[in-house]
């Protein structure tokens, strides 16, 4: 630790997740940034929520109940390229006229739209390789890694990396969203099919969704069809809180869904849109922030091992910080929920 960090001051604006001066060869979580939201279908801005949560980070106090001296904990940043940056505002207007036309109601066969469809997939495939290369190069180092987005097309890489790594470990989604659309607009690599994409990965032998409250037809058959998946409608979550079951004994429920190895993708608009205004596909109802802390404290106390994780999905406002402040306390929370109960490649 650098002598200067002073865990009760002021954090220092050096570019790093809060304010933490870790080189990465010192760390043990690496942190990966990847502002890209190409096929962001409602409205973009996640591509700005790694230095919005950076930014806001600093802001955090890290005193942690559960874990002591959580400021010392060694998380590192490794700062996005400007060349993702670059291909995402080359991508994204191909995007945009791919969701521009079929909202049009032009034939989704069209031979000039399923050129652009190509063309997107195209960007997407080299972001999820870019993906896939970085964090394998880390995790070949010893280090164990977490994705922010972006929007949730961006962890595919890292999940990938860790399949070849772990044979056996399930995935913890808190979303609004089911995910789980064979492509999406014609898109194969949309936000909106991660968990389709994720879940063709034989490594993957749970995926448990929690939260979600905004789902297609084709999304319900593959739930009913794929004893992998396990849902926890938040429709379904409001009716037992209102009827008097309490969170702890449904916290027990979501987690001993889940096998021994975990790997958890955190779309932020599985929270209460008071939470994430700014969002790009927010939806009502959803998870309180102190239940997620409960639910990520109580996988912590019950030893399941962590393999990675991504927060995906946070855009800053105009003028407000509210977003990546609740992004970047989620985050931290992420973070020293690997620290703790992380298992290395
Ligand atoms: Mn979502």
């Amino acid at each position: 630790m650098d002598n200067n960090f002073d865990p009760n001051g002021v954090g220092i604006a050096n570019g790093c997740y809060f304010g933490l001066p870790i080189e990465p060869q010192d760390s043990d979580l690496i942190l990966l940034s990847y502002p890209w939201d190409v096929t962001t279908s409602y409205r973009p801005g996640a591509s700005k929520g790694p230095q919005a949560i950076i930014n806001a980070s600093l802001q955090l106090d890290l005193y942690n109940s559960r874990v002591p001296k959580a400021w010392e904990s060694k998380i590192a940043t490794i700062e996005p390229e400007a060349e993702i940056s670059q291909r995402n505002h080359y991508f994204r207007p191909f995007a945009k006229g791919v969701i521009e036309q079929l909202e049009k109601g032009v034939n989704p066969k069209d031979h000039d739209l399923l050129r652009l469809m190509r063309i997107v997939n195209r960007g997407c495939e080299y972001l999820n390789n870019h993906v896939y290369e970085n964090a394998k190069k880390w995790l070949e180092t010893g280090k164990m890694v977490g994705v922010v987005g972006g929007d949730h097309s961006v962890p595919l890489g890292l999940v990938k990396a860790l399949a070849e790594k772990h044979d056996d470990f399930g995935v913890l989604q808190i979303d609004a969203h089911a995910d789980l659309r064979k492509a999406f607009m014609g898109l194969k690599y949309s936000h909106a099919s991660i968990m389709y994409n994720i879940t063709q990965e034989k490594s993957v032998s749970a995926l448990i969704q929690v939260g979600i409250r905004d789902l297609c037809q084709e999304e319900i058959d593959r739930i009913n069809k794929d004893d992998r998946i396990t849902t926890f409608m938040d429709e379904a979550l409001k009716k037992r809180e209102f009827i008097g079951e309490n969170w702890d004994t449904v916290s027990d429920e979501i987690i001993d869904a889940l096998p021994e190895k975990v790997y958890i993708s955190f779309d932020i608009d599985g929270l209460d849109p008071s939470l994430c205004p700014n969002t790009g596909t927010p939806v009502p109802g959803g998870l309180k922030y102190d239940q997620v802390i409960f639910l990520l404290r109580k996988i912590a106390e019950k030893g399941k091992k962590i393999i990675g994780f991504d927060l995906n999905e946070v855009a800053p406002g105009k003028d407000s910080e509210w977003d990546a402040n609740v992004g970047a306390r989620i985050l931290f929370e992420l973070s020293l929920l690997m620290i703790t109960n992380g298992v290395k490649a």
